[in-house]
């Protein structure tokens, strides 16, 4: 197996659940990008829309002049990805620099396509405004399966060369949702795409620790990193890149085994 990818989350909002309001200045993104490269970072992933519960809508003109002044710094330096559910962005990103197109809608392909971009089918249930208010199934792992095997094909027919599925941790999913799918990721895995996967200082985490504030959910979010990474997922997104660098050494840098 070879060592997953890290991602490293890098919001260009004002309002993101962990680090909104701390990357809206070019000038203070392009540094923390830098941050999390020395760290070990593979990917920057770019977002300037929150999908949190209840955040704002953003337009698309809004949206594109928080990100691609970024992208475009950027792009020279790593493999940048664009955190967006619009067409429109997407486009713009992926014209400005982007090579990735993380599409949490699940629906972009078609615009991945067009840029010969890498995709990152993300599941979600409903809409982010709404998504949490009490998701229901039949079988959750059945569900994200069906629905992430349905996006390979896509990605086929349309001719993306690059795709990567996730499940969506958060995303229309209940406590009980995530953890489940954490638990059979590896059928997720064995589904034929790289497996992405962003659990990182998310609430369930929080839930599970005495109700720890997003700063404070370093350790579950190392934790849960760290077992998909055992599970063969290939890239694990993430704002805490120092942390999660350290895992994945454990687990994948060489060493020399004695034959007997
Ligand atoms: N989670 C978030 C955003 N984008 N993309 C993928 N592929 N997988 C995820 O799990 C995922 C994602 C939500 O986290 P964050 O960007 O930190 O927060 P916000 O949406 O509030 O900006």
């Amino acid at each position: 197996m070879s060592p997953p990818l890290i991602m490293g989350i890098l919001n260009v909002t004002p309002d993101s659940f962990s680090d909104g309001g701390r990357f809206v200045d070019p000038v203070a993104a392009l540094a923390h990008a830098e941050t999390m490269l020395q760290e070990g970072a593979d990917i920057i992933d770019v977002g300037g829309e929150s999908t949190r519960p209840g955040a704002d809508p953003v337009s698309i003109q809004e949206e594109s002049d928080r990100v691609l002044p970024v992208i475009e710094r950027l792009a020279g330096r790593c493999p940048v990805s664009i955190d967006t559910r619009k067409t429109e962005v997407a486009d713009a990103a992926l014209a400005a620099g982007a090579t990735i197109l993380n599409d949490v809608s699940g629906s972009l392909h078609d615009v991945a396509a067009r840029h010969g971009a890498g995709w990152i089918a993300m599941h979600m249930k409903g809409e982010p405004a709404t998504m949490q208010e009490a998701p229901e199934y039949r079988d959750v792992v059945a569900e994200v399966k069906d629905f992430l095997a349905a996006r390979i094909e896509r990605a086929r027919a349309a001719g993306v060369d690059r795709v990567w599925i996730d499940p969506g941790i958060g995303f229309g999913k209940s406590q009980e949702h995530n953890l489940l799918l954490l638990r059979h990721l590896s059928e997720l895995t064995a589904l034929g795409a790289p497996v992405a996967i962003g659990t990182s200082r998310k609430r369930f985490l929080g839930a599970l620790a005495n109700e720890a504030e997003t700063h404070d959910r370093l350790e579950g979010s190392v934790a849960t990193a760290t077992w998909a990474m055992t599970q063969g997922v290939a890239l694990v997104r993430v704002h805490d890149v120092e942390a999660t660098a350290q895992a994945r050494s454990l687990l994948f840098d060489p060493i020399e085994e004695e034959v007997a």
